[in-house]
């Protein structure tokens, strides 16, 4: 890890580190221990974009705006307990009442599993920041973010906040639980809502400080392009000033390999419909056992003491 960063350091920093993916992975560690956070170029050429698009629009564009927020805003006029509404109404914010989610994306992209999450040097990146070892992390989400125009900033957070909140740990000197991706979709511009970053936040030494906007720079981003980042860094999706532009992301992001991700991919997909799918991306979402230490198959998540991949019929 790198000193700790200081406001100035970052207030200077006009663009986020923009490196070709397929790069050396401990070129990216180095960059995400003094930046927090930086833009892999060329994830994706633009065929694949527009298929993963073709894929995502049936599923996306009938939902309605705001169709996670809107959910926790009827909470809001229903709930009495002011702390209650409080947090309800963070949450509302955060979620968006002009932004759709759709979870779940593995199961809808046969690209984004094989070329981009299923990568193994995608796997490589993700060691470079939460440890564990190579491959063997928990998904935590994937989940396409389409900011609409209209949509207000998200406040400015840490996608590990609660998790290091919830253990005490909401402090500087702690590992990384999380890294996160936001892959473009389509080219993302400021005005559309590109995600607002605090380069260099991860690193401040007091952690109550969220910062302000005008500390932030746009993750502008073309299409197929990557904003790859740590749950520690200080980051708020944008507002959509434009009139008639979405901004679609997809977002993807591991955390420790035996800690419990968002998504219950067990309880949605069926080990016959994984079989095929990448043997890494059977492991992000809990169809293999997992390893204390370095042993294979690993002695963790186990049924009767038998390797889940035994159990579900998986090829070792
Ligand atoms: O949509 C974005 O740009 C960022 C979203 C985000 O930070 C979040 O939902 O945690
Ligand atoms: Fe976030």
């Amino acid at each position: 890890m790198t000193q700790a960063a200081t406001k100035t350091d970052v207030a200077t920093k006009a663009d986020f580190e923009r490196i070709p993916f397929g790069s050396d992975p401990a070129l990216i560690g180095q960059i995400i221990a003094r930046d927090g956070g930086l833009i892999l170029t060329g994830v994706l050429g633009q065929e694949d974009v527009d298929a993963i698009n073709r894929d995502l629009d049936p599923l996306i564009n009938p939902l309605p705006l705001g169709n996670w927020g809107g959910e926790i805003a009827e909470g809001v006029q229903n709930d009495a307990p002011a702390a209650a509404a409080d947090a309800d109404a963070e949450a509302e914010v955060f979620c968006g009442m002009r932004t759709k989610h759709r979870q779940h994306l593995l199961m809808h992209s046969k690209i984004l599993r094989e070329k981009v999450v299923g990568h193994p040097i995608m796997a490589e990146y993700v060691a470079q920041v939460v440890p564990g070892r190579t491959g063997m992390h928990s998904l935590f989400s994937s989940v396409a973010i389409e900011i609409h125009p209209g949509e207000i900033a998200q406040d400015i957070h840490r996608d590990a906040d609660y998790m290091f909140d919830l253990a005490g740990l909401d402090k500087p000197d702690t590992p990384h639980y999380v890294v996160n991706t936001l892959l473009a979709m389509c080219d993302v511009t400021e005005e559309m809502g590109a995600t607002r970053v605090i380069p260099g936040s991860h690193n401040w030494p007091d952690y109550t400080d969220h910062g302000d906007m005008s500390q932030t720079i746009p993750a502008t981003m073309k299409a197929g392009d990557m904003l790859f980042y740590t749950g520690k860094t200080l980051h708020a999706g944008g507002a959509n000033v434009t009139a008639d532009k979405p901004r679609r992301v997809l977002s993807t992001s591991w955390t420790f390999p035996w800690a419990v991700g968002e998504e219950a991919w067990p309880f949605i997909v069926t080990p016959e419909e994984v079989k095929t799918w990448p043997k890494l991306v059977q492991q992000y979402i809990g169809f293999r056992s997992k390893p204390y230490r370095d042993e294979t198959p690993g002695l963790m998540w186990r049924i009767e003491t038998r390797p889940l991949e035994e159990k579900l019929g998986l090829d070792a």
